[in-house]
């Protein structure tokens, strides 16, 4: 039966995705809530052939609320969580701030669904860069176990937000016009520049979205062996994340299985003209829902590793699209309910 459906963040870069594509999936809707913050409250946004009005939230959003399809930043998440699954609702959240939570399954649809079954009404969707390495990383781990993963990430604007697209736009603009641009959003320039990303630094100096990929990846793939090591970049893009990514297993693994293992792998697209010198690309990945992957080939230095490049849309899979799949999941396996 159609679920009432509340986007928590629906003005936001993932918010504006998750509308697209609740309608372009035709995701059973009864009634669509759309909340954000106070700036936002009285905004009409379209959905379909309906213009719905945004509402500040409030603790009683959430009534008669089936599921909530949350991306307004952890703090938010943390505030709100609470009122959604006493309202009797399932979060599906995307920010941080429950994925470690040891009873919040981390859900990636292709690589651990049987995780969502022990909800408790809470399920965490995955930071971006992590459901993108994963997607190409899961399948060859499944027919040899990857022994130690290096990720280097390309980053695209979107993952700071709606603001920091426009905030490049409009820096490259100024650059263009022989002005210093002053970032407010992102804490450099990114117009023609690049920088290390900047979330919070440990007492090792990786920074936490670094983290994020070791330990969120430990968690999705029930292995908390696996060796991770990062380095995240913010780069002048839009909204896909590119990652390189060297891959060490225990023995050999040649590269026409590892092809032919991520061209049937499902949310993946092979994308490689070794001829052409054509991989895969964030322009070319934006808008999409399959990841992109390519460049595979043997590590010339260990014969036990592979290296592959990838490009994903940071919005979509990265994020919105990952959430509705997981509520697709949820209405297939008659999830959409607390468990006690
Ligand atoms: P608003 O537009 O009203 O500020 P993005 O990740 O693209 O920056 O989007 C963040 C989203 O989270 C926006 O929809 C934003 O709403 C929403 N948001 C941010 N802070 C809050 C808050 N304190 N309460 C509710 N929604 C919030
Ligand atoms: C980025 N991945 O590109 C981040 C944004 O944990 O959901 C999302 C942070 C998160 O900067």
């Amino acid at each position: 039966k159609p679920l009432n459906v509340a986007i928590l963040g629906a003005t936001g870069a993932v918010g504006t995705e998750l509308l697209a594509l609740l309608a372009e999936r035709n995701f059973p809707i009864a009634q669509l809530k759309l909340l954000a913050s106070a700036n936002s409250a009285g905004k009409q946004i379209d959905f379909g052939s309906q213009s719905i009005e945004v509402e500040e939230v409030q603790v009683n959003s959430f009534d008669g609320v089936d599921i909530v399809l949350a991306s307004a930043g952890g703090s938010t998440s943390k505030q709100w969580a609470a009122a959604a699954v006493e309202a009797g609702a399932v979060m599906i959240d995307n920010s941080s701030a429950f994925r470690m939570h040891p009873q919040v399954p981390l859900v990636v649809p292709e690589v651990n669904p049987q995780a969502a079954a022990n909800h408790q009404g809470i399920i965490a969707n995955p930071n971006c860069t992590t459901i993108l390495m994963n997607l190409a990383v899961w399948p060859l781990h499944q027919i040899k176990p990857v022994k130690r993963i290096v990720a280097s990430t390309y980053q695209s604007a979107s993952g700071a937000g709606a603001r920091a697209m426009n905030e490049l736009k409009q820096n490259a603009q100024q650059v263009l016009d022989g002005e210093t641009p002053q970032p407010q959003i992102l804490p450099y320039q990114l117009a023609f520049n690049l920088f290390l990303h900047n979330s919070e630094l440990d007492e090792q100096g990786y920074c936490t979205e670094e983290m994020k990929m070791v330990n969120e990846t430990r968690k999705i793939f029930s292995d908390p062996k696996i060796q991770i090591t990062a380095t995240c970049v913010r780069v002048p893009v839009l909204r896909a994340h590119s990652e390189a990514i060297n891959l060490e297993f225990a023995e050999p693994f040649d590269t026409e299985s590892a092809r032919a293992a991520i061209a049937k792998a499902p949310g993946v697209k092979l994308v490689e003209d070794f001829a052409k010198n054509y991989f895969p690309m964030p322009i070319d990945a934006s808008g999409q829902d399959d990841v992109l992957v390519g460049r595979i080939r043997q590590d010339i230095s260990n014969p036990n590793a592979l290296e592959l490049w990838l490009s994903g849309d940071q919005i979509r899979k990265g994020a919105a699209l990952n959430a509705v799949q997981i509520a697709e999941l949820l209405i297939e396996q008659d999830l959409v309910r607390v468990n006690a």
